[in-house]
């Protein structure tokens, strides 16, 4: 399966019919304009070229050729915009799917990496807080807080299931980037300070790529993550898998107890010697 060449990428998404559409028809709309205007410019090359004994005129009197397809041309661009790119945008931006059926994840950009973030199997995402922010905790999350628990975070990788909506909550730590993937028909600017959101609905499943589509700093080439759209089933085991162990600090004490007994035990063995 070829996934990028030289036409749109492949579409796994559920909308993503309505963007192609209207790019092709868009497409199709500007080559008939570029070659009809550039016919009509060839047209009156030759139909007002000087020739002796016609005078120059500015008025074009009769001719309304021009008008006619001008207003034909702004017609079609109504019909564009009322027809498809608003219930398009409406569909795609305004109507929200229902987030208690909804696969919801955080992305949260950076120089230049996307940290992913999924709120476990309680659905709530925990506190995060900057100044928790490492390397080994891009996303600042506060394990103390019971919700972040269950958190996982995962850097460049995006694992969602076919069939179910996803909405992504949008952000950056930085400076302005664009969450975008293409197989999705999804594109969005992440800015400092701005929670965006955005969804999708995957219908097929496969290996893809998410992308960062505005320039944002000299690793911006860099800045790729991957997409992975998978069965319900996989997902769900993959989300299993990636839970965190039970957290660190009663594991410490778990391991620390049975050392406690461990610690008395030369007594009786002293005791023995007594
Ligand atoms: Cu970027």
């Amino acid at each position: 399966m070829q996934k990028y060449g030289w036409g749109l990428p492949i579409d796994i998404s559920a909308n993503g019919w309505q963007i192609d559409q209207l790019i092709i028809i868009i497409h199709v709309f500007m080559a008939i304009l570029f070659v009809g205007w550039f016919c009509f410019f060839a047209y009156t090359l030759i139909r007002f070229r000087q020739r002796s004994g016609h005078k120059a005129s500015h008025h074009v009197g009769h001719f309304k050729l021009p008008a006619y397809l001008e207003v034909g041309v702004a017609l079609f661009e109504v019909v564009l915009l009322l027809g498809f790119s608003f219930p398009i945008w409406s569909q795609q931006k305004v109507v929200k799917p229902d987030e208690k059926d909804a696969v919801r994840v955080r992305v949260v950009a950076q120089q230049f990496a996307w940290n992913v973030h999924y709120p476990g199997v309680d659905g709530k995402f925990g506190k995060t807080d900057p100044a928790l922010m490492s390397s080994s905790n891009p996303l600042g999350l506060d394990r103390t807080d019971p919700s972040a628990l269950d958190d996982i975070s995962i850097t460049n990788q995006l694992h969602v299931p076919t069939g179910r909506n996803v909405i992504v909550y949008l952000s950056s730590k930085d400076v302005i980037h664009s969450f975008t993937i293409p197989v999705m028909r999804v594109k969005q600017d992440a800015i400092p300070g701005h929670a965006g959101e955005l969804w999708f609905q995957a219908k097929d499943a496969g290996d893809f790529e998410i992308a960062c589509a505005q320039l944002c700093g000299l690793g911006h080439y860099r800045m790729r993550g991957f997409f992975i759209s998978e069965s319900p089933e996989k997902f769900e085991a993959w989300l299993k898998a990636q839970a965190p162990k039970p957290p660190a600090v009663p594991k410490v004490a778990a391991q620390a107890a049975p050392a406690a007994p461990a610690t008395p035990a030369p007594v009786p063995s002293g005791a023995a010697h007594v």
